[in-house]
């Protein structure tokens, strides 16, 4: 029977004590670390050769999904009743609010280094050292709004122009893409500033310290937030009826893009698995 992701703001004390407790249990058996490398490793950008998977192409989408199930499935390991919940930024605005009580993911990071001294994950709580990082920093780090140069969560209005769009994604298949679901939800966009950050991408920005960079799995939110955008594309798959992922066949030889993206039917590294496979999941899990 498929099992269903929660909207955090829904979750019970003992839902949060239990998604946290699987969630340090997995950390503790090293997994955790593992889940970091792997999305440190896939974090190429459309500037970089060589095969893009995980960002900044159409399995952007898949590639996640694929990701968040491998973690679900550690967690479920520890606890069977725990699934990863979602957080729906464009409801969920304040940067006291849920996920970030101290029951569950902890609060901002403090002013003179941005680390996280409340909740669970907090260094000082003794469970939550960050081993693989970017940087050398062994302590979570937040900087929720970004206080020196405040910016806003994305609106709904903003998710609406992605799940708005028909098609999937567009050649060339890229971060410059203007249209197409996958980037508007992405959210590489054309210009300076913040506006060049939309959606899955301003999030990022919005959290800050470790949710910045390709480390960015080391802040539990990582998980709430794909939860999130994964489900956007579940919605976007109802609203577009018909609509699939492309491109459907892999750009040919005389193409920019041929043999730097996965194609509808092509395997997605790390995995054995193809974006088809994973454009329904409904078997596997439902959202709440
Ligand atoms: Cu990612
Ligand atoms: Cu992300």
């Amino acid at each position: 029977m498929a099992y269903t992701r929660k909207d955090v703001s829904t979750l019970t004390a003992a839902e949060k004590r239990r998604f946290v407790k699987a969630m340090l249990e997995v950390k503790k058996r090293g997994q955790y670390d593992e889940f970091v490398r792997t999305h440190i490793e896939y974090y190429t950008s459309d500037g970089e050769d060589g095969l893009r998977t995980a960002h900044m192409a159409p399995s952007f989408l898949p590639w996640h999904r694929r990701f968040l199930l491998e973690l679900e499935k550690a967690l479920r390991k520890v606890d069977a009743s725990v699934t990863v919940p979602y957080w729906d930024w464009t409801r969920e605005r304040s940067a006291t609010a849920a996920p970030w009580t101290k029951d569950l993911l902890g609060g901002d990071g403090r002013r003179s280094d941005r680390q996280v001294m409340t909740g669970p994950f907090a260094y000082s709580a003794g469970q939550w050292t960050i081993k693989e990082g970017v940087t050398d920093g062994s302590f979570l780090t937040r900087d929720l709004g970004r206080s020196r140069d405040p910016i806003e969560l994305p609106t709904k209005s903003e998710l609406e122009s992605a799940l708005a769009d028909p098609v999937y994604d567009v050649s060339p298949w890229d971060s410059t893409v203007t249209r197409g679901f996958r980037n508007r939800l992405e959210g590489w966009g054309t210009g300076r500033g913040t506006v060049a950050w939309r959606n899955h991408n301003r999030v990022h920005r919005w959290v800050g310290g470790a949710m910045l960079g390709g480390a960015s799995v080391n802040d539990p939110v990582f998980w709430l937030h794909h939860a999130f955008v994964d489900l956007q594309w579940t919605r976007w798959q109802q609203r577009h009826r018909g609509a699939r992922y492309l491109p459907a066949s892999p750009p040919g030889a005389g193409d920019d893009q041929h043999e730097r993206i996965v194609a509808r039917h092509q395997k997605m590294p790390p995995w054995d698995v193809t974006p088809d496979d994973m454009e329904d999941v409904s078997r596997i899990y439902r959202y709440a």
